[in-house]
């Protein structure tokens, strides 16, 4: 018994070793290239970006750096192109300058003292604003009290300590690295969408009339974590039947009923990059005439979005050329109610990754995009009956785009034939679970 106990403790321990040693996500050099690409759009003073505070790291921190411990600070300064990284552990300063290239790694109580010196260099630092628009604007104004962003309680906090700095929006100049996908961030994200494809398949291949909405988004969850994904980002958004008029709609609480179709939208994340997939099926695994119908036409509207995604246009501009395409097949987007002609929105580090309009941009190689035509379908007194929707992530190639997330089936065949395998719900009813 008691060695056993020793060897379990053995185990844990080289375990935690493993993970100390991990060598981050990418080689040090990919670091270096994104902080010094930042460096230059900052040359006139120097840049704060906080990590978290002990939750999944901060994108923007996890991008320059690779660095997962929480309570980190890193400072990138555009004048003298150096950066310096102030960490709350006493772990190896060696190690973390060898796994980010940052050769002057601090303890975090020592940032206020270099603040204070760079007051005699320059009044400027950029930090990311962080999301204060729109819907979040407009709750703050109702509500005083609510809680702003890290970035700017630092703001407030820096003001009061050394009244000469003005702040900068960093946020435009990080949005726009980005947006560009190196060969490193594209394999990731290769990967990430082979675990989300795959998770995908599980749960049309367990989906049967009679679960809950809620079995589909956390039987999600475990394929994607079993395959290797970090976990699942953003809602789990399942709905069924009448629950297919939000968009949104998360509380997958709804018994699913034979002839109800589904569209779910789930995210997974590995590595810390996201990957978009919604699929469209209908519960009993055959598709109605009608449900046939919606499938069809939702097919032909995004394959023929893929045929037009390439670098040089704006996806606010593709939707006629779609139209001319489908024309063809005799579907009219306009007149069926097809919407959402367009790059949604980026992926990336986030679900919905920062970066100007995904719609206005001039695509160029290594955007990151999603493609997700939908219709729904109303009765006479405008309730939503029924619906399809389709969503794939595109890479922009140099002539075109690759679909990441080709392993989700689309066509009626495609996804009747994956629904009649055996999935988890099968192998509960053979053992009369
Ligand atoms: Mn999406």
């Amino acid at each position: 018994m008691q060695k056993r106990f020793s060897l379990g403790v053995l185990l844990i321990i080289l375990l935690s070793f493993s993970t100390l040693s991990n060598a981050g996500i990418f080689d040090k050099a990919e670091y270096k290239t994104r902080r010094a690409k930042l460096m230059n759009s900052i040359t006139d003073g120097i840049a704060i970006i906080l990590g978290s505070e002990g939750e999944r790291q901060n994108s923007n921190f996890i991008y320059f750096t690779g660095v997962e411990e929480p309570n980190a600070i890193l400072i990138i300064d555009g004048m003298k192109k150096e950066s310096i990284l102030f960490l709350s552990s006493k772990g190896s300063k060696e190690k973390v300058a060898e796994m980010t290239g940052i050769e002057r790694v601090m303890p975090i109580f020592r940032a206020t003292r270099l603040l204070s010196s760079y007051q005699a260099q320059t009044d400027v630092i950029y930090i990311p604003f962080g999301r204060i628009s729109g819907r979040y604007a407009r709750k703050g104004l109702l509500n005083p009290g609510i809680r702003i962003s890290r970035e700017l309680n630092s703001i407030k906090f820096i003001r009061e300590m050394f009244p000469s700095f003005r702040f900068k929006d960093l946020s435009p100049a990080i949005g726009k690295l980005r947006l560009i996908k190196s060969p490193a961030e594209i394999k990731i994200m290769r990967e990430a969408a082979r675990i989300t494809s795959l998770a995908h398949l599980e749960v049309l291949r367990a989906a049967k009339p009679g679960m809950y909405e809620w079995e589909l988004a956390v039987l999600f969850e475990y394929c994607v974590k079993r395959l290797g994904a970090q976990g699942t980002t953003g809602t789990l958004i399942v709905p069924s039947g009448p629950n297919i008029s939000d968009s949104h709609y998360s509380k997958n609480s709804r018994k699913m009923e034979d002839g109800d179709i589904v569209m779910i939208d789930l995210c997974g994340e590995y590595k810390y990059y996201d990957m978009d997939i919604s699929v469209s099926f209908p519960i009993n695994g055959k598709f109605n005439p009608r449900q046939r119908r919606l499938n069809k036409m939702i097919c032909a509207v995004e394959e023929a979005m893929r045929s037009v995604f390439r670098p040089g246009i704006r996806s606010i501009n593709m939707k006629e050329e779609v139209q001319k395409i489908v024309a063809k097949k005799g579907i009219d987007i306009d007149k069926e109610g097809i919407y959402r002609i367009a790059a949604d929105h980026w992926v990336g580090l986030d679900i919905h990754d920062v970066g100007p309009s995904s719609r206005e941009t001039i695509l160029q190689p290594g955007m990151v995009i999603t493609s997700d035509p939908a219709i729904r379908l109303r009765d006479e007194n405008n309730v939503v009956i029924d619906g399809n929707k389709i969503e794939n992530t595109l890479l922009i190639t140099k002539d075109g785009c690759e679909n990441l997330t080709y392993r989700v089936p689309r066509t009626i065949e495609e996804i009747e034939k994956i629904m009649a395998e055996k999935g988890i719900t099968d192998i509960f009813k053979e053992l009369k679970r």
